[in-house]
């Protein structure tokens, strides 16, 4: 599996918005050269998450090998070691190592807003109250690269049930911690800190929705956004969201950290759909990782038949 992720096949998301902000800051022939070294690991470098099979740990439970549409599961080594997490690094090979010794517990997540009932829930009730199920999705990178990952965790439904939204409520917007001791990445003017995004309550209602708190049947990693983070598996990766302190019912749509830094390039909805290209790229096929070649994207990344009711009647160009 040593296999090589070309630079061309990957555009990160942060390199044209550093630039953007550096051009803004210290002049555009600056610019180019800032961003090229702070970005140096992503060019033509190997993609160690995807040749780390020899971590696979020998005490991960997972039940399923394949994902309901008939793909193999991403090895656990290469699920924890190439990581989108900016709080500590845009490097995805270097989120692991920085992340290592995050403090994930003691944890409380807050769950409140328009809703009756208002809740504090600790990470253990969380992990005990709703029962963990094994649920192995596609992860889709608005990047062009994909995982499929057998995560443990239950749905956000089962939440929201229990805090009883009102009438009012409307959208539900989420909360990464914030935290630049331990983050360092807040440290970095480029992002408005912290990292937000939000669903559509009768999204975040849908059962794909997913609250979870472990991966390959272990506790999540902290790379991987424990103690738990939210998946939207019809989504871009970057809706969903890590190390989740903070879920607010509300009346009004969110305004996510990435629609904040590039409303032309991220919009709310962040379906995933090969029809609609990103500005800068196409989205129209993706590579999974640990495979050589490129793959067709699937509209809403194959759970159409579960989530294309939502969107009925409405021009997802538009809303993108
Ligand atoms: N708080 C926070 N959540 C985040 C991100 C981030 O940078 N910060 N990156 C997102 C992006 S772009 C992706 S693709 C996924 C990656 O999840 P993984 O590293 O567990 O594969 O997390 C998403 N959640
Ligand atoms: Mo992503």
């Amino acid at each position: 599996m040593a296999t090589k992720i070309n630079s061309s096949e990957i555009t990160p998301e942060h390199i044209y918005l550093s630039r953007r902000k550096f051009m803004v800051g210290i002049g555009a022939l600056a610019a180019s050269a800032a961003v090229l070294s702070a970005c140096g690991n992503q060019f033509g470098s190997t993609a160690s998450g995807a040749n780390a099979q020899a971590a696979q740990p020998d005490d991960l439970k997972v039940s399923a090998t394949i994902d309901e549409l008939g793909d193999e599961l991403t090895p656990f080594g290469a699920v924890t070691s190439y990581n989108n997490f900016y709080e500590f690094t845009t490097s995805k090979e270097g989120v692991a190592g920085l992340a290592q010794g995050f403090k994930s517990s003691p944890w409380q997540v807050e769950v409140g807003g328009l809703v009756n009932k208002p809740k504090t829930y600790d990470i253990d009730d969380l992990r005990t109250k709703f029962s963990q199920e094994e649920r192995v999705y596609r992860l889709r990178c608005v990047e062009g690269w994909s995982m499929v990952i057998p995560w443990l965790g239950f749905s956000l439904s089962e939440v929201l049930k229990e805090v009883e939204p009102t009438a009012q409520a409307k959208y539900v917007r989420f909360e990464t911690i914030y935290d630049s001791d331990q983050l360092p990445g807040q440290n970095s003017g480029w992002y408005n800190w912290p990292y937000v995004e939000g669903l559509r309550l009768d999204e975040a209602m849908n059962p794909l929705a997913t609250m979870a708190t472990g991966l390959y049947g272990k506790d999540l990693l902290p790379q991987n956004g424990a103690p738990f983070r939210l998946v939207v598996p019809w989504k871009y990766g970057f809706k969903s969201i890590k190390s989740i302190v903070k879920i607010e019912l509300v009346d009004t749509m969110p305004v996510s950290l990435w629609m904040a830094a590039a409303p032309n390039e991220y919009g709310f909805y962040a379906n995933v759909n090969p029809e609609v290209p990103h500005p800068r790229w196409s989205q129209a096929t993706e590579r999974r990782i640990g495979e050589f070649g490129r793959r067709d994207t699937l509209p809403f990344n194959g759970y159409g038949d579960e989530v294309a009711y939502l969107y009925e009647g409405m021009d997802l160009r538009e809303n993108f």
